[in-house]
């Protein structure tokens, strides 16, 4: 039998989305081994006992102005509700589309449209090829209580100027910074001041990768930081 679903205080839109989204399962190479719903692929128990690991994709966007948009996660997120986080995450569907593998089409494709349900950014501001993808992170985070993470992770910068809507379903508050006020909420969050948290994804690239990875958005030199051969186990 299917798992039981007892949830019945989880949001009617998020709860949807845990059904209806099927996610990639891959193995630690990457390669595809298979799918599962969303909701299975985030139960810590299923990840423990069945080592389910699923395909990611973290976008990073940038204004002319060289600064990153933010967004704090919706109150009814299941998982990681209400902190801090980069631009846009969410997972390529085992859909033909978002399956492509050649120059990670499939997750480009997965950000455009994660784009617009989430921030309301029109696809004709990001276009697919202008996603540089950058690396890959393999991690695993919990959440609260049976909810967590463990996800191959592409880690995708844009610099454009784009409209923005945010989705209330989705989205609490969005927000550009520089790198000094990224910086202050960093101390925020780790004084834990204001209630501020920050997601454990973002925090890892933001400690093994953001900041150098900034220098090339403000150069113009972004090809030049990628590696996409290292999968990187964080
Ligand atoms: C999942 O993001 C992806 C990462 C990198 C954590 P999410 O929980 O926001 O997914 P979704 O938007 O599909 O709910
Ligand atoms: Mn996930």
């Amino acid at each position: 039998m299917g798992t039981v679903v007892e949830d019945s205080t989880m949001d009617a839109v998020q709860k949807r989305l845990m059904f209806e989204d099927e996610c990639i399962l891959v193995d630690a190479n990457d390669t595809v081994v298979g799918h599962d719903s969303k909701y299975n692929c985030h139960l810590m128990e299923k990840i423990e006992s069945e080592n389910l690991l699923h395909r990611a994709f973290s976008v990073f966007l940038f204004n002319s102005k060289y600064e990153l948009l933010l967004q704090q996660r919706s109150d009814t997120k299941v998982t990681f509700p209400l902190v801090w986080t980069n631009t846009c995450c969410s997972h390529p569907l085992y859909r033909e589309s978002e399956l492509i593998e050649e120059k990670y089409l499939g997750v480009r494709n997965a950000a455009q449209r994660k784009l617009l349900d989430e921030l309301g950014i029109p696809a004709e501001d990001v276009p697919v090829d202008e996603f540089i993808p950058l690396g890959r992170i393999l991690y695993k985070a919990p959440s609260d209580g049976k909810w967590g993470e463990h996800e191959l992770d592409y880690l995708l910068f844009i610099v454009r100027d784009v409209k923005v809507n945010p989705n209330p379903d989705e989205v609490a508050d969005a927000k550009y910074v520089n790198r000094e006020q990224l910086k202050e909420i960093l101390r925020k969050a780790d004084a834990g001041e204001e209630g501020l948290k920050l997601s454990p994804w973002f925090r890892l690239v933001v400690d093994n990768f953001l900041f150098k990875w900034w220098d090339h958005v403000e150069k113009g030199t972004l090809q030049e930081a990628a590696d996409m051969k290292t999968i990187h186990k964080l």
